[in-house]
């Protein structure tokens, strides 16, 4: 019974920690992607690729989610956009308290867009609601195309999946269709986008839906 209490009380915390980003993005018209996946999955990769097609005509920052380095963030600095560095110091997932506090440390008057690269995992990020408007999901061909059947949790919540290195297809057993099959199956309305950072291939679309998430969260239809 205690334990039950503590565990309601600490989720009716996060949901409080949630609304007040949500409240910080309203106030400054900012929208809020959250982007996770798996370790390695390619998400920085498809940061910088997404950055370099997006800053001539929106102005975006990342909060890079990490737990014990810069690296990451070092690389989105790299190309010149505002980074906050988010550690969990072994931390899983990320928590809006810690959004909260990285966006509180940008200038969020001079931004449009901020993408928050999530801490590599494919289960504990979908239990935490960070007052985001969007959930995006890097998969990656190497992972295989059964884990959208496999983590069904993180996929049913996203919004887009981003199946990366398709330039590796050749060297692995992934059926892009299956993907789409299950991804409808978990959440119809979901986008699901084929990429390849190396080939630069593919970006296009991607690049064109978060304009057309940022335009949707401005008019307030998010
Ligand atoms: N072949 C190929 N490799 C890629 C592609 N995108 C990323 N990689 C490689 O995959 C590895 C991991 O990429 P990252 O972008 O660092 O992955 P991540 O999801 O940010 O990793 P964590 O932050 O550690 O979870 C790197 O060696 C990248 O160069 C791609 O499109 N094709
Ligand atoms: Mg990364």
């Amino acid at each position: 019974m205690m334990r039950i209490e503590v565990l309601k009380r600490l989720q009716e915390q996060s949901e409080a920690e949630a609304d007040e980003v949500r409240q910080v993005l309203a106030q400054n018209r900012v929208t809020l992607i959250n982007v996770m996946g798996s370790p390695g999955s390619g998400k920085t990769t498809l940061l910088e690729a997404t950055l370099k097609r997006l800053t001539t005509d929106l102005k975006c920052a990342v909060l890079e989610g990490d737990l014990a380095t810069l690296q990451d963030a070092e690389r989105i600095a790299d190309l010149g956009v505002p980074v906050a560095q988010l550690l969990t110091e072994g931390g899983c997932h990320l928590k809006p308290n810690l959004v909260h506090s990285a966006l509180l440390r940008l200038d969020l008057s001079a931004i449009d867009c901020v993408f928050v690269e999530n801490v590599g995992n494919l289960v504990c990020p979908a239990n935490f609601d960070l007052g985001e408007h969007t959930r995006v999901v890097v998969l990656s061909v190497a992972e295989g195309d059964d884990k959208t059947s496999k983590y069904p949790y993180m996929f049913k919540q996203a919004d887009a999946v981003v199946v990366s290195k398709l330039d590796l297809l050749p060297l692995c057993r992934f059926d892009p269709a299956r993907t789409r099959r299950e991804m409808h199956a978990l959440n119809p309305k979901a986008a699901v986008f084929e990429i390849s950072a190396v080939q630069e291939t593919g970006l296009e679309a991607w690049v064109r839906w978060v304009h057309h998430a940022v335009e949707q969260c401005s008019t307030g239809l998010r």
